[in-house]
């Protein structure tokens, strides 16, 4: 298992790093020029609202017009013009489950939507006694989702409204990654590899599976696994320098962790953990056991992490290189500085909004965008 672990993540980082010059060049440019500017300017970070009045809003994806799209939990996808505010609301959305922590998730361009409009949604879909995550590709037309082709669904169903996972992101080969949930009962299935509960799942932008996904050849075993031993993931983001996966997500009380992934490994849950039950009880005597991957760090009592960024952007030149990491318990967002893959130091920022922050995203014009997570719920965006 170790072996095609291995392979598999040098193939990957070997792609994100032949195809992130033209990124970086270009960007690396336009960084030197802005950071000049930025440094004299220099000065404090300052809070613009851009769009209020959202329901639940749980994830910004930036249309190259320089409008946004902001999912709502509740089935919304509404177009954000920067100036105007909601400016539309986007039809054809298929239905989601809605309860509890179900519902509509991510959003996610395809890296070829310029020309084809392609787009991705997870959700929530189906009954209270049987629901899953849900992938599903669509285009944007016009404000409205047509061609919407279903891609996969977690398996078994399960009938808790909980513990979704539902986090996206697109690998330099154009595959796609996406976190599920243990489900909240499920727990001991994360540990198990005949089902997608608690993992990372790697699947093509056509729903088929990866050839070189690490259990395709494993007798029993989902093809779909990229990493398991999850409990709750929603943060999920590409290193844009170096390629690394890296995954936040929920401990139980305390626990919460930030991974870097590897494809095959196994991240603990629920044999490994940090953290305790939400009764106090123990869930497990280990906090560590071989064959086990360790989170970077893990934060305990628990911040809630939901949503991630990596910062590349040239408004804010010393964040160049970090992860910034959303927080709704600890209504923050943390900015965590990296060095050759480990984490040296972390800095708590917007604690003065008072805010749930559902999630954050690094704009293509530099800023930092927020989520609040509130029926009245704002885009805000982060600049000086
Ligand atoms: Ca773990």
């Amino acid at each position: 298992m170790a072996r095609v672990a291995d392979r598999s993540v040098a193939v990957l980082t070997l792609a994100a790093l032949v195809c992130a010059p033209a990124f970086a060049a270009d960007a690396g440019a336009e960084a030197a020029a802005s950071a000049n500017e930025a440094a004299s300017a220099g000065g404090a970070p300052v809070i613009e609202t851009v769009a209020e009045g959202l329901r639940f809003p749980w994830c910004i994806a930036f249309l190259p017009d320089g409008d946004m799209l902001v999912t709502e939990r509740g089935g919304g996808l509404r177009r954000v013009r920067p100036g105007s505010g909601v400016v539309a609301d986007i039809a054809g959305v298929p239905a989601v489950y809605e309860r509890s922590q179900g519902g509509l998730f991510d959003v996610m361009l395809d890296r070829d939507f310029e020309r084809s409009g392609t787009l991705f949604l997870s959700y929530a879909h189906g009954t209270p006694d049987a629901n899953v995550l849900r992938v599903a590709r669509a285009r944007l037309v016009d404000d409205a989702l047509t061609d919407v082709t279903v891609l996969f669904d977690t398996a078994p169903t399960k009938d808790t409204p909980v513990h979704y996972g539902g986090r996206m992101v697109q690998l330099p080969d154009g595959s796609l990654l996406v976190t599920t949930g243990d489900g909240f009962d499920y727990r001991e299935q994360a540990q198990r590899l005949d089902n997608t509960f608690g993992k990372t799942v790697r699947i093509r932008d056509d729903g088929t599976v990866p050839d070189d996904n690490p259990f395709v050849d494993r007798d029993g075993a989902r093809p779909e696994i990229w990493t398991y031993g999850h409990r709750n993931p929603q943060g999920l983001v590409v290193d844009g320098r170096t390629g690394l996966v890296y995954l936040h997500e929920h401990g139980p009380r305390g626990g919460d962790e930030l991974n870097v992934l590897e494809p095959g490994l196994n991240y603990g849950w629920p044999v490994t953990t940090f953290g305790l039950d939400y009764s106090g009880a123990k869930i497990s005597p280990f906090t560590e056991r071989p064959g086990m991957r360790q989170p970077l760090v893990h934060w305990t009592p628990s911040i809630a992490p939901a949503g991630m960024a990596w910062y590349g952007g040239a408004v804010f030149p010393e964040w160049q290189g970090d992860l910034f990491v959303a927080a709704l318990v600890e209504k923050s967002v943390r900015r965590i500085e990296l060095r050759d893959g480990r984490v040296t130091s972390q800095e708590v920022l917007f604690e003065d909004l008072g805010e749930r922050i559902r999630d954050v995203r690094a704009g293509p014009d530099g800023r930092l965008y927020l989520l609040t997570d509130s029926e009245q719920g704002r885009v805000l965006a982060v600049g000086r």
